[in-house]
């Protein structure tokens, strides 16, 4: 199915706008991931992934009735030949179609840029969250994953706080890959944000899973592996085991940069201080601290830990951003 296929079987004929709508939406880490499509145009993954939502660290967006489209990321006016406005654009295009409706696009991350965190989850899905509400669309939660999916695959997961879970679903037009809260009340999970290396991002997510899928002989194995890992993480989580979710999170993260690394040619994010930080950190586990790490399409390395262990962790790495996902949220 197209992408215009899809929005074209979910939208109304003709919109009709309220003025102004605004929209939060966290950013998320997966604790296991999604690596891979089998659908490259509605990124329709190639198995389930579970993530955690980082609180107030995310995306607000407000969208408004204007003159002519315009773009503002973190109170800059961005030009027109910016690649976060053609995305932007593009995106909010699926809903206009031929309708002539020019938007103030105006998107403030808080997520710190030192984080070394990536804001296309949550800003695709803060986007499709406010354009739901400015054209008074009233879309079930399952649509809007949907929609927020075809966007970045990960922002199907960022329209919720807490434990989220994105299926893989088997359908052709995607209707039944989406995501969905994990009603929880575990509340002691702790992330901690490690900034080491700070060079531009040399392959994108997509580009990267494209060529792991195509030339990596560890990927045949990737999509049941995570499928398990991803049913051992949500017991986990069921049984607020502590243990089982960080070893797992751990492990399933490894797997998928070993199925890079086995791509031909090579494809890795890490970065020397990466691999340093993997063995410190088994070390520390080695010395009775209960910490495990997970990392992404980058260089850096994202810690998982208890509330308990707050101390210990700060002292091993005083540079450490510590996040409580499960803080009262602002937003
Ligand atoms: C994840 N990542 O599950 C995995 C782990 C990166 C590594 O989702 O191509 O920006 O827009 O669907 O969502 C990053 O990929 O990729 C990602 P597209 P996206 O969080």
């Amino acid at each position: 199915m197209t992408k215009a296929d899809f929005f074209a079987s979910i939208l109304p004929a003709t919109l009709n706008p309220v003025e102004q709508a605004h929209a939060y939406a966290p950013s998320n880490i997966a604790l296991s991931k999604y690596w891979g499509k089998r659908d490259a145009a509605l990124n329709l993954p190639c198995n389930g992934s579970l993530s955690i939502s980082l609180g107030d660290l995310g995306t607000h967006t407000t969208v408004t009735l204007a003159e002519r489209d315009l773009v503002t990321l973190n109170g800059e006016d961005l030009p027109r030949d910016h690649e976060f406005v053609r995305k932007v654009i593009a995106f909010v295009d699926h809903f206009r179609r031929e309708q002539q409706l020019p938007l103030h696009i105006d998107t403030r991350n808080t997520v710190p840029t030192a984080a070394g965190l990536a804001s296309s989850a949550s800003g695709f899905a803060a986007l499709t969250l406010a354009l739901n509400q400015l054209f008074r669309l009233d879309l079930p939660d399952p649509t809007l994953s949907a929609i927020a999916r075809i966007g970045s695959g990960s922002a199907a997961r960022s329209l919720w706080h807490g434990f989220v879970e994105w299926q893989r679903g088997t359908r052709d037009d995607g209707r039944d890959s989406i995501a969905r809260p994990i009603d929880s009340p575990w509340r002691t999970v702790r992330i901690g944000l490690l900034e080491l290396n700070r060079a531009e991002k040399h392959t994108s997510s997509r580009d990267g899973m494209t060529h792991t899928a195509a030339t990596s002989p560890l990927f045949a194995v990737w999509p049941e592996q995570a499928e398990r890992d991803r049913i051992t993480i949500r017991r986990a989580i069921a049984n607020e085991d502590f243990h089982a979710l960080g070893a797992t999170a751990e492990a399933n993260a490894l797997a998928m940069h070993a199925t890079m690394l086995a791509a031909r040619p090579l494809l890795t994010y890490f970065q020397p201080e990466t691999l340093a930080t993997i063995l410190n950190v088994q070390h520390l586990r080695a010395d009775g601290l209960a910490l495990y790490l997970t990392i992404d399409a980058g260089p850096n390395v994202k810690l998982l830990y208890r509330a308990q262990d707050e101390g210990d962790v700060r002292r091993a790495f005083p540079e450490v951003l510590c996040i409580n996902p499960f803080a009262a949220h602002s937003a």
